[in-house]
């Protein structure tokens, strides 16, 4: 963090209080993106989603898809705002597109 000494003028004697200055920079809020459990939609086309979408391995992509299965809902990556509304988006079409209704959704972290 950088310093400050504060006080304005050296008084001459060289001495002076070093204060924090606050980082004018601040940390982006993040978005976990969700998906939802439904009856329809394939186990393996939400692997394929996990792999294709959120860079999930096929071990913790199928991990993470028993958990939404057998607990409603499951975390699938924590992004900046536009970052997960991108994934949440193209999770959604590509659903649609399949003629699945998966469900995917964000919320703040
Ligand atoms: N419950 C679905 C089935 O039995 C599988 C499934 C898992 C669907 C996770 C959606 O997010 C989901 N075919």
């Amino acid at each position: 963090m950088a310093e400050r000494k504060q006080g304005g003028q050296d008084n001459g004697v060289g001495v002076g209080v070093v204060t924090q200055v606050k980082p004018k920079t601040q940390k982006p809020s993040l978005y976990r993106v969700l998906i939802l459990n439904d009856d329809y939609t394939p186990m393996e086309f939400v692997v394929y989603v996990l792999e294709r979408y959120f860079n999930k391995s096929r071990e913790d992509a199928t991990l993470i898809m028993l958990q939404i299965h057998q607990h409603g809902i499951g975390v699938c990556g924590v992004f900046t705002y536009e970052v997960a509304e991108t994934k949440v988006a193209q999770v959604i079409d590509t659903a649609r597109r399949n003629q699945h209704p998966l469900q995917c959704t964000m919320e703040k972290d």
